[in-house]
């Protein structure tokens, strides 16, 4: 097992996203975060700890070279390539949709930010929980949520930040939902947030990781 978690792990961090990818030219023709994946869970690695043993900590590390200027932003493109090449073989493990739904969940990125790894993981386990989930994508405008909340009566509403100044855009829509539907549950999550953020802008809740999101609104169906 360990062999596939750090294949899987280098794959992400050089963002070698297949065998046919050319990128990066020391890789090539080596097999890639896809095809190792596959063969990780055939192998009866568990895609649990493909995901927390290889691929989350794969963009921490990232993450790190990319702050200190020792990787870029094409690089960071191909590392979140490999990372959603690896995600797409996970997802049939975490939504089974053997579950009878529960309700409806509406995500979405806020206005101004494109990160949606950590917003399709929440997405993939909800989902797996036996949620109905609706994924507004990225840069998602306040009066898309709302338009969202009005046609969905009921729904719990995630919203994703990740970056310092998305956190502004995600303080706007949560009081804009909020003074438009005041009982509607809110949910935040994402790398720069805190619970103290989220309770000062008005969530309900705030999620560290797609499982505290998950017991959240299971605890409240
Ligand atoms: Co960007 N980026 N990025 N980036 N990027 C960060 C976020 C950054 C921390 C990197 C760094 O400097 N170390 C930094 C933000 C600094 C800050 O604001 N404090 C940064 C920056 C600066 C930028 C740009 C401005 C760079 C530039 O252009 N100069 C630019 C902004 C673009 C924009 O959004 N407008 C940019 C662009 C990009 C790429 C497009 C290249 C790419 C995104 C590709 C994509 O998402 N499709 C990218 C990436 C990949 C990253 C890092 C390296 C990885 C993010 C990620 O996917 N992590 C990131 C550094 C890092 O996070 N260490 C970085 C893995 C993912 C599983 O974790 O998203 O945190 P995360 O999600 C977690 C939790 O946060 C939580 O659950 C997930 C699983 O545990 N969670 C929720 C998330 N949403 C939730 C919602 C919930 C509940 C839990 O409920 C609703």
């Amino acid at each position: 097992m360990d062999n596939f978690i750090d294949r899987i792990s280098i794959s992400i961090q050089r963002g070698k996203i297949d065998a046919n990818s050319p990128y990066p030219p020391d890789m090539k023709g080596e097999p890639g975060a896809d095809e190792l994946t596959r063969e990780a869970l055939q192998n009866g690695v568990a895609a649990n700890d493909i995901l927390t043993l290889a691929m989350i900590p794969a963009m921490g590390i990232v993450g790190e070279l990319f702050k200190d200027k020792k990787l870029f932003v094409p690089q960071v493109l191909m590392s979140a390539k490999a990372m959603n090449s690896a995600m797409l073989h996970l997802k049939p493990y975490f939504t089974s949709g053997e579950i009878k739904q529960r309700g409806t969940f509406v995500i979405g990125t806020v206005s101004g930010d494109l990160h949606d790894i950590g917003k399709n993981l929440v997405s993939m386990m909800i989902e797996g929980s036996g949620w109905r989930v609706i994924d507004l994508g990225v840069d998602v405008k306040t009066e898309r949520f709302i338009e969202a909340v009005q046609e969905n009566p009921g729904c719990i509403l995630g919203m994703s930040a990740l970056l310092t100044t998305t956190m502004e855009s995600m303080e706007k829509s949560v009081r804009q939902v909020r003074s438009n539907y005041p009982s509607q549950r809110i949910l935040v999550g994402g790398a720069p947030l805190s619970k103290e953020f989220a309770f000062r802008i008005g969530a309900d809740m705030y999620a560290p990781n797609p499982q505290v999101a998950v017991e959240y609104i299971n605890s409240i169906a």
